[in-house]
């Protein structure tokens, strides 16, 4: 990837709290991890599956988010070094409802976002499968976080519809929340999360709504550490 278009993307992110980028997965490989992420499901709107890189197509779908412009963009911002913090997917069924608006983390004043979350789409998904909805500068805005907590922001948030294999990549002091799925087919998005060696320690706060949080890569994989750079090294 070009210097500047990696720099224009980190920018994008510093400034707005969220970033699309197309063709980070090709469409075939989509449809594998989906599969692998489907037959995990449970009956339930919205949840979020495990995934492990024990699976060759989960591998693969990792090492080809860290060598995509998602992977230049983390690597800008975070360096090489920059540790898996969660694997998993994010499935809403048809007919889920819009979640409640809401950040998976708080903002303590930083700059530097603690960790960074990519969701790449599985399949197409357009607004009928309820792509997720940003509040575009949020994630370094205190006042928005004060009236997020108080349950009344009122801020546009912005769908992000994608491609197949497309992703957001997004800081997760963002306000942001999961669209309504009004479609007959099931929305899976892989989820990456890394934490931020250059950034302060991550502000948990309970979110209204959220999901069930899923224990992510690192203890599905035993344990194992993934670097951005590892996790890039996996399938050549
Ligand atoms: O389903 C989505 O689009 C977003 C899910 C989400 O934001 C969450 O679970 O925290």
């Amino acid at each position: 990837m070009l210097p500047a278009l990696c720099i224009a993307l980190a920018t994008r992110l510093a400034t707005d709290g969220v970033a699309k980028v197309d063709g980070v997965l090709p469409a075939a490989l989509a449809a594998d991890v989906r599969a692998v992420a489907l037959a995990s499901a449970v009956p339930a709107q919205r949840q979020e599956v495990p995934l492990s890189l024990k699976n060759d197509a989960v591998a693969s779908a990792a090492a080809a988010v860290a060598l995509s412009p998602v992977g230049a963009a983390l690597e800008e911002l975070c360096g090489g070094d920059a540790p898996l913090f969660d694997l998993c997917a994010v499935i809403s069924a048809p007919g889920a409802a819009i979640q409640p608006l809401h950040s998976d983390l708080g903002f303590d004043g930083a700059e530097a976002a603690p960790l960074y979350t990519c969701f790449v789409a599985l399949q197409e998904t357009p607004s009928a499968l309820g792509p997720t909805e940003f509040c575009l500068g949020s994630h370094t805005d205190a006042a928005a976080h004060n009236s997020l907590r108080a349950g009344a922001l009122s801020r546009e948030a912005v769908p992000f519809p994608l491609a197949v294999g497309a992703a957001v990549l997004f800081d997760p002091r963002i306000a942001h929340r999961g669209g309504p799925n009004s479609s007959n087919r099931r929305r899976a998005y892989l989820s990456m999360t890394f934490a931020n060696p250059r950034g302060s320690a991550p502000v948990i706060v309970p979110a209204p709504g959220d999901v069930l949080v899923s224990e992510g890569g690192i203890s599905a994989d035993d344990g194992g550490v993934w670097t951005l750079r590892e996790l890039g090294a996996l399938h050549p």
